[in-house]
């Protein structure tokens, strides 16, 4: 045979015999080999005998571009360009050492699948290092790996092996801390990856490992052709759950948050959460309808749960399983959320030793989903960060139909994680013993660094997606191995006898009994009710009576006199900047009782109300892109020193008892930022958590976290969130994407009184809207639209009176009605102020404006009344400023027609369907807004009114 360079090269490691064997022959006779070997060995007198490496193959040779996956790992042609040949023995043994702590994994044998898929790779080729197979008998250096200072060659490489190219891969050098990498280096190298286990230790595992693969194989008889998303093929991971939170509970933690996804996810309800079979069992019945009293439950593989448990070793445990929905990774960053917001609550958040995320990951997802990106970019961050989190990945590597090489571009699932520094261990699901070693590592680096670590579990799917699919129409080779595998618990259980540790009578009796309860179970199922872990923190889904059942909000003069003061004063040496020291004097000056020229403005309402919630004891996060300044500079909740680099809170310093005030500029992400807060929001209930978006707009960056979780939690899970959104929504002529925050997405999430969704257009009415959302025994979330150009509009002010007294109101009807309301004109948010001041130009009469603050929920009793004290009434005009496909426009309109009497004409003022949300120029939005003025006020040019669309409902 005389191969050629790319047969080599796409068989994906480089074989020295047979490049000498090509070399003697180009020797003889260079005709007689591959043209592409010839300027390869142009340039080697010999290739072996002298210990030179090479240059990198791809620069040697112009040989056709490899293929990602090729140069991400596995099969990359490799030289390391070692200084080999001017080095001493001690020295190249040093070098593979290392080579093999860096490259070990590549030869790990970590697939079920293809056992014997990984051949030593090319990075670890013995010539790589100036040494021969002549040289393996001959003492080199232990290089700490043995007791004795040398032992022969073959040891060392023996020993290489067996820790890092065994079932166990593990990826840490280079990691961004040298002591962890000397830490793990440590625990595997003097291990060797294995952990001497008792006989009791390995009995469990083989009862966790007959409980999983029983539970599995005892419902697919039970409950023929229904979707469970078998976790068969991954069983293992009952086995190093079950450790992980044994290990993890003798290291201090005592509260475990797990989020995971389909697949495997009723086993681990079943078998790590102990919820009973029969509640499982009663999902699986055609009539069952969820005993949960409110909202439309989900489905049997997305619910949360949470338990109250005892370790083997004894120490109590609390574990919640979030509930998530089908998108998968999306729960990552809620499960860090409500980790932080746990640990906030139990003085957690500096040692971050009692409380663990846990993440489950299936190999497709992890690698596909950007989500996991965002959230992994949160990790390390002051504002964000959980201390650490242990990542399962339960590579059964395929997603859906879909192969690794068609999913991603990585040579691993896990790849992302280098990006991070994090350590990774690649483990065979058929060596349980291996995963549980690693998962015990993987808990006490956690502890003691406090970084993330991943698992990857190589495993496989037994059946296809679901049980229902038919794998062998996409993967009929895979599925020709997979149907002849023997179940890991029989495999493991075979070991066991096999060493004489087990009595196969005694194995048998064990499966027996463990059936037997299962039967049981089956018999005693009944309908479940749910758990969610969530059902103590409010009261029950809330009605329209205590939403429009007002709170008093005011604060006494007084207090907002000491809570202003504060926030207007920095320490004394303190160097503020020019212009802030200004702004805290004109602010000192809105809190004076007389004063009849300042007023207070929107961005010091909103520290007054956040100051007075404080004040209270209540503690409240706010976090977003810019936050702590406030995009458009109207905030500054964080003042920076001029001179030294010192950073001062005011809110963090009213008084000793106050609560805790966090305020964080974000990173530079929608969907895992929100996410997070979503779930900081479960865990610290009783706060007030915010998130503000830098423009409404990039809201839709986490639409997947506002419409699967946001508006919907609560009816799916029970799940209550008073999850405050603050979303910058305007048109003043910036372009289709500083405008819009697009009212009408949120307006048509809302059903079942789900979520508050507010556009306030005075600062009082900001701040008793946020001390409302604390005060009112409702959770609900808030979406509020902000202003922009409002925050300095000289008639956007409240007096200070209209902050010690009342509440917030859903409707605000006209400041100075008319006698007589010949046409009634609604809107919502900053549009108001244009349309008052022309009125005022126009000197009209007989034209009342109302402002809807509240969309939803909707007081319609309130516009009743607003509507019935409109003497003379002939018009309604419903005028806002988005297009008539967007904005409030579609939701109110039936509402209006309906509570409007029959006589009255409903018609809107607003700009036409369009495509995009506000135009380009700013002449063009100024026309445009014009011509609405117009059609409120009387039409005076036909064809600018036709741009407003003025049309009769
Ligand atoms: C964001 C998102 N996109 C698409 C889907 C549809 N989907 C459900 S499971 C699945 C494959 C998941 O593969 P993997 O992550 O490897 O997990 P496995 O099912 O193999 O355990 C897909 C594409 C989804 N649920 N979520």
């Amino acid at each position: 045979m005389n191969p050629s360079l790319d047969e080599f090269i796409n068989n994906g490691f480089l074989n020295l015999d047979l490049i000498e064997d090509q070399y003697a022959r180009y020797q003889k006779d260079p005709a007689s080999v591959d043209s592409a070997w010839r300027p390869l060995f142009d340039q080697f007198s010999s290739p072996l005998q002298q210990p030179q490496i090479p240059p990198p193959i791809s620069e040697s040779l112009s040989h056709p571009t490899l293929t990602p996956q090729q140069v991400a790992g596995k099969s990359v042609i490799y030289y390391p360009r070692l200084e080999i040949a001017s080095s001493g023995p001690d020295m190249r043994v040093q070098r593979l050492v290392d080579a093999y702590r860096t490259y070990g994994h590549l030869a790990a044998k970590i697939n079920p699948i293809f056992p014997s898929e990984n051949s030593d790779p090319p990075q670890l080729a013995l010539e790589n290092f100036g040494f021969s197979r002549q040289d393996l008998p001959s003492h080199v250096s232990s290089c700490g790996l043995f007791p004795e200072e040398s032992v022969p060659l073959l040891d060392v490489i023996n020993a290489l092996k067996s820790t890092y190219c065994d079932r166990i891969g593990v990826e840490y050098m280079r990691i961004h801390s040298p002591e962890m990498e000397q830490w793990l280096q440590d625990q595997v190298e003097h291990k060797r990856f294995r952990q001497e286990l008792s006989i009791e230790q390995k009995q469990m595992i083989l009862q966790q490992l007959n409980k999983s693969e029983i539970f599995e194989s005892f419902i697919h008889m039970k409950f023929v052709g229904q979707k469970r998303f078998s976790l068969e093929g991954g069983e293992t991971l009952i086995p190093m759950l079950a450790s992980l939170i044994d290990t993890g509970a003798s290291l201090g933690i005592d509260e475990y948050i797990l989020g995971m996804a389909h697949r495997g996810r009723l086993n681990v309800l079943a078998n790590i959460f102990d919820k009973s079979y029969s509640d499982i069992f009663s999902e699986f019945e055609d009539n069952y309808i969820p005993a949960s009293v409110e909202g439309s439950g989900d489905v049997k593989y997305h619910k949360g749960f949470y338990s109250d448990l005892k370790t083997v070793h004894g120490h109590s445990v609390q574990l919640t399983l979030t509930p998530n929905p089908s998108h998968l990774e999306a729960i990552d960053p809620v499960v860090e959320g409500q980790v932080r917001g746990r640990q906030t609550l139990r003085n957690d958040d500096v040692a971050y030793d009692k409380v663990l995320p846990v993440l489950i990951h299936g190999d497709a997802a992890f690698a596909g989903q950007g989500v996991v990106y965002e959230t992994l970019q949160l990790s390390q961050l002051e504002g964000y960060a959980t201390g650490g989190t242990v990542h399962i990945i339960v590579n059964n590597q395929i997603g859906f139909t879909t192969l690794p090489k068609y999913g991603r571009s990585t040579c691993y699932a896990t790849d992302l994680a280098k990006v991070f520094g994090c350590p990774v261990f690649h483990v065979n699901a058929e060596d349980p013993e291996g995963c549980v070693f690693a998962t015990n590592l993987a808990v006490q680096l956690r502890q003691k660094f406090h970084c993330d670590i991943f698992i990857d579990l190589v495993c496989y799917r037994k059946y296809g997606h679901n049980e229902t699919d038919e794998p062998a129409f996409t993967q009929p080779q895979e599925y020709q191995i997979i149907r002849k595998k023997q179940p890991i618990r029989d495999i493991y259980r075979d070991e066991l006898i096999h060493q004489g540790l087990l009595e196969s009578s005694v194995a048998e009796a064990l499966e027996a009994e463990f059936k037997s309860s299962l039967q049981e179970a089956l018999k005693e199922k009944k309908l479940p009710s749910p758990r969610t872990g969530q059902e103590n923190t409010r009261s029950a889904i809330a009605k329209n009576d205590d939403f429009f059942r007002h709170i008093q909000t005011g604060v006494t003069v007084q207090t907002l006199q000491e809570v202003g003061f504060r926030l207007c004063h920095v320490p004394e040496g303190f160097v503020l900047h020019p212009k802030l020291a200004v702004l805290n004097k004109e602010r000192e000056s809105m809190l004076k009782e007389d004063n009849a020229t300042r007023f207070v403005d929107w961005g010091m309402a909103e520290l007054l109300a956040y100051g007075t919630i404080l004040w209270d004891g209540t503690s409240i996060r706010l976090s977003g892109q810019d936050t702590c300044r406030g995009t458009f500079s109207h905030r500054h909740a964080l003042f920076m020193d001029q001179v030294k680099v010192q950073e001062y809170i005011p809110l963090q310093h009213l008084k000793g008892d106050q609560g805790h005030f966090d305020v964080y500029n974000s990173p530079l992400s929608e969907y895992a930022v929100v996410g997070f807060e979503f779930g900081y929001s479960l865990g610290v209930p009783e706060g007030l958590t915010i998130w503000e978006a830098q423009f409404g707009d990039f809201a839709n960056g986490a639409q997947i976290v506002i419409d699967q979780f946001i508006s919907t939690a609560e009816q799916k899970w029970c799940q209550k969130s008073g999850l405050t959104l603050l979303l910058p929504h305007g048109f003043e002529g910036q372009g289709p994407e500083h405008s819009s925050a697009r009212i009408e997405r949120f307006l048509t999430l809302a059903g079942d009184h789900n979520m508050q969704i507010v556009n306030p257009t005075t600062p009082a009415q900001l701040f008793h809207l946020l001390r409302r959302q604390v005060l009112r025994p409702i959770k609900k979330p808030l979406i509020i639209f902000t202003p922009k150009g409002l925050l300095r509009h000289p008639s956007c002010v409240s007096r200070l009176s209209d902050f010690t007294q009342g509440s917030f109101q859903e409707i605000l009807d006209d400041p100075s009605p008319p006698k007589r309301t010949r046409r009634l004109v609604l809107c919502s948010g900053r549009i108001y102020y244009d349309i008052a001041a022309e009125r005022d130009k126009m000197a009209v009469d007989d034209i009342s404006i109302v402002r809807i603050e509240q969309l939803y929920p909707f007081d319609i009793d309130r516009l009743k009344s607003v509507i019935s004290r409109c003497q003379g009434l002939k018009e309604c005009i419903w005028a806002q400023e988005e297009p008539s496909n967007m904005g409030a426009w579609n939701f109110i309109r039936p509402i209006l027609r309906e509570i409007l009497p029959k006589d009255i004409d409903l018609t809107y003022a607003g700009r036409t369907r369009s495509a995009s949300p506000a135009v380009g120029s700013y002449s063009l939005h100024k026309k445009e807004h014009d011509a609405i003025l117009d059609a409120l006020f009387g039409p005076k040019d036909p064809s600018i009114f036709d741009i407003a669309g003025h049309q009769k409902a």
